[in-house]
């Protein structure tokens, strides 16, 4: 197998006093916390769109970086994405990865001939995988880019479209089982609007639904037993997304009789563009039972767009894993570092160097969190602050014994409230959370 890395060997871990800028400072992939290994508990993914094919082309200018892999037709790109994937991901201790269909095989003449092409590149795949132990953790297809999805996909007001889009993502679960995937993203792509004047959207809706349906249905038809997840996305490339956040998809999910198959794939970028925390999109899955995968990136809080940098805010990630402890850790889930490198950062290296970033920051958001949920402060603080709902009247409402008559009755008698009211303390509650963070 040809080398793409000669210069750069295995990342190793040389611990938080290292300056070695190839070397992991937190991210140590077999040491156990929290009783299981590291690489276990962050079950960090590559993803191929950024990595393999993100050369930093952007709306004014061309691609930055070289992402030909040395070959100059398709489907020798195509087989020498899979080997320098593999060789990036065995050189930095990541076991997973994620794509998009068109990221593995571009698109050919037909779709006979795209879907035979998938096949062999699929082949491939599942070779490695065998020969290295490393794993999809989701796959996707990617219903966006052609321009027979300038109006949606399973949205567009062509039926010819929507029919498409089945048989192409048809294809693309075939491709997540044969690969072991125990996961499938829907990403709105186009499934949005720009302009109410030209859109139907109770159709669009109904459409999307059944299209998630028929997704279902083929894909439990053919063995897949894990979680078909949505990833909420509020604008871009649409001026509208369906998917808007958490709140919106869970609604259109339990309207439409998905929530039993359907979890969240919660992308920080995307809580951003929505004007939420990362945190409080992770929230909503969590107490709703609908957590499931994450896209691990940053946004820059003063732009409107999705930047997709590589994560590298401890503060989000620390509050992140935090919620990812108290969903009870992954399951089918991981980390996928849906994050490009900028523009700039156009070397081999970058490569390196950003999920070296990225990792690290989650390592040690990681370890942040765990040390704060095991710290204990937090946690109490918030059960004392409903203490309230464990007895006496709190207790009564929620065991359903109460109704509105009872309830004038008791506040009649009860008289002005003031008295059980206790300070929210943010301001001490923001400083455990740096005393926490920075004594580790
Ligand atoms: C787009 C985005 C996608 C999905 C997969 O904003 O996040 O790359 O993660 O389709
Ligand atoms: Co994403």
């Amino acid at each position: 197998m040809s080398q793409f890395f000669n210069g750069i060997g295995k990342i190793p871990y040389e611990g938080k006093e290292s300056t070695n800028p190839l070397a992991f400072k937190y991210y140590n992939p077999d040491e156990i916390i929290a009783g299981k290994p590291m690489r276990e508990q962050l079950k960090f993914a590559l993803s191929w769109w950024h990595t393999m094919g993100g050369d930093g082309t952007d709306m004014f200018g061309v691609g930055t970086a070289d992402k030909t892999w040395g070959e100059s037709t398709p489907e020798a790109r195509a087989k020498a994405k899979v080997d320098a994937a593999f060789e990036i991901m065995e050189k930095l201790s990541i076991d997973y990865y994620c794509f998009h269909d068109r990221d593995l095989s571009p698109e050919y003449g037909s779709l006979a001939e795209s879907n035979a092409k998938l096949d062999e590149v699929v082949d491939y795949l599942a070779q490695k995988q065998k020969e290295t132990g490393k794993k999809l953790l989701w796959g996707t297809a990617k219903c966006f880019d052609h321009p027979r999805y300038m109006h949606g996909a399973s949205t567009s007001p062509s039926a010819d479209v929507f029919a498409y889009t089945a048989a192409q993502i048809k294809k693309a679960i075939e491709a997540t089982v044969k690969l072991g995937g125990n996961g499938y993203v829907f990403w709105g792509g186009r499934e949005g609007y720009e302009t109410l004047l030209n859109t139907d959207m109770g159709l669009e809706l109904d459409n999307m639904a059944r299209l998630m349906h028929m997704a279902v249905d083929y894909g439990r038809s053919i063995g897949f037993t894990g979680d078909f997840y949505i990833e909420p996305k509020p604008k871009e490339p649409t001026k509208h997304q369906y998917d808007f956040d958490t709140a919106t998809v869970l609604g259109f999910l339990r309207k439409y009789g998905l929530d039993k198959d359907f979890k969240m794939n919660i992308e920080a970028n995307h809580a951003t563009l929505a004007q939420h925390t990362f945190q409080h999109e992770l929230n909503v899955a969590r107490v709703n039972g609908v957590f499931g995968s994450i896209d691990a990136n940053q946004g820059d809080p003063l732009l409107g767009w999705d930047t997709d940098q590589f994560p590298t805010n401890v503060y989000d990630t620390t509050m992140c894993m935090y919620e990812v402890i108290k969903a009870g850790g992954f399951t089918n889930g991981g980390l996928n570092f849906d994050a490009k490198a900028r523009r700039g950062s156009f070397t081999p290296e970058d490569i390196f160097l950003s999920y070296i970033a990225g990792m690290d920051a989650f390592a040690l958001g990681y370890k942040a969190a765990l040390k704060l949920y095991e710290d204990g402060r937090i946690e109490k603080f918030i059960a004392d602050r409903y203490a309230s709902w464990k007895t006496g009247i709190g207790a009564d409402i929620i065991a359903g014994k109460m109704d509105f008559t009872k309830l004038e009755q008791y506040a009649l008698s009860r008289g002005e409230v003031t008295d059980s009211l206790t300070s929210g303390r943010q301001e001490m509650l923001e400083s455990i959370v740096n005393n926490v963070l920075f004594s580790l």
